[in-house]
């Protein structure tokens, strides 16, 4: 397949889609489930495209980690830059060993699976190796997936149902507001290209942080009456993870930082994080999340240099403190 497309820039220009300068994201075009009769389960015949910054990727890997589905849906990761053409493979990424293109850009495999495609060229992407297809590429259904489908295969916390029957229209509600406002909410801070648009994001953000931080006092986790872990944690916890080190400073999410201003929030990140013995830690790449951020994004951050602070010292892994 050759390398040229109509997929040339990397520009969240495209999808700021209105006159008030605010970005909106793009729907995922890729939505079918394993398990279907196209796409059976399988150990080893599905791989998952990821970069480590991007924190929808990470919530798929958090899920496939605490599963223990680390062998049954092996990892390819892109490069962390994210220039004009593109995710790319190779460099401080992983080569494509998985689609038989031996791709370049990943706009490579999206054109195998539908040489017709036009949407944009997003991770994660969930592969299948067998049929050489992509079967998904939006994460919150991919997380589903590993916790229903996958879930005989788990070598780790099969009994751990992260989107139990009794708590689901919970669930639902707590995604309905953390994406928007917190997940997506930062991105809408970085990306907005007018001050009116920035300021709304801004202060939908540190709002519902303090609702959070509010909510966070009296329950263990985010969902209203869960006694563990629901998948509400955990979409939540990659974009708490990047909020002091990126957020903070290269998308203008500066009124508080989490280690200063938000101590419940801050000690449930870390509590989150450390479950199962600290299993979740190998799934963080801090060094090659910054150098995506402040590499990729030169509209924000021009010569693309890499800040050497703040100092992570213990930040992810001292011991938390939560009095519940
Ligand atoms: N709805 C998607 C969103 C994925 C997404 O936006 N991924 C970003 C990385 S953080 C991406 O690949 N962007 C490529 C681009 O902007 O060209 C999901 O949650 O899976």
């Amino acid at each position: 397949m050759s390398n040229t497309s109509p997929h040339k820039i990397y520009d969240f220009n495209a999808e700021v889609k209105n006159d008030h300068g605010k970005f909106v994201r793009t729907a995922s075009k890729f939505r079918e489930f394993v398990g279907s009769e196209q796409f059976p389960l399988e150990s080893d015949r599905y791989a998952l495209i990821l970069a480590y910054a991007c924190p929808w990727c990470h919530r798929t890997d958090l899920v496939r980690t605490l599963k223990g589905l680390e062998k049954i849906i092996p990892v390819v990761f892109v490069d962390n830059f994210l220039g004009e053409e593109g995710w790319r493979f190779g460099h401080e990424g992983d080569q494509d060993t998985i689609s038989g293109l031996d791709a370049k850009f990943l706009r490579e495999i999206y054109l195998q699976s539908n040489p017709n495609y036009e949407g944009k060229i997003t991770v994660p992407v969930l592969y299948d190796k067998k049929q050489h297809l992509i079967v998904n590429n939006e994460s919150s259904e991919i997380i589903r997936m590993m916790n229903d489908q996958f879930n005989s295969l788990a070598t780790r916390n099969q009994s751990l149902d992260l989107y139990p029957s009794e708590l689901r229209s919970e669930i639902d509600k707590v995604n309905e507001w953390v994406y928007p406002n917190i997940n997506d909410g930062v991105y809408k801070c970085g990306f907005a290209q007018k001050q009116q648009a920035y300021e709304e994001a801004f202060h939908a953000l540190f709002k519902t942080l303090d609702e959070l931080e509010n909510i966070l006092s009296s329950q263990r986790f985010i969902v209203k009456g869960s006694k563990h872990v629901t998948e509400a944690d955990l979409r939540l916890l990659p974009t708490l993870l990047r909020f002091d080190i990126v957020y903070y400073t290269h998308f203008k999410c500066n009124l508080k930082s989490l280690r200063h201003g938000y101590p419940n929030i801050y000690n449930y990140m870390k509590e989150v994080y450390q479950l199962d013995g600290g299993i979740l830690s190998q799934t963080f790449n801090v060094d090659q999340t910054k150098k995506h951020y402040f590499g990729s994004h030169r509209r924000i951050n021009g010569f693309g240099i890499v800040p050497l602070g703040p100092d992570i010292t213990g930040y992810y892994d001292t011991p938390f403190h939560r009095n519940l």
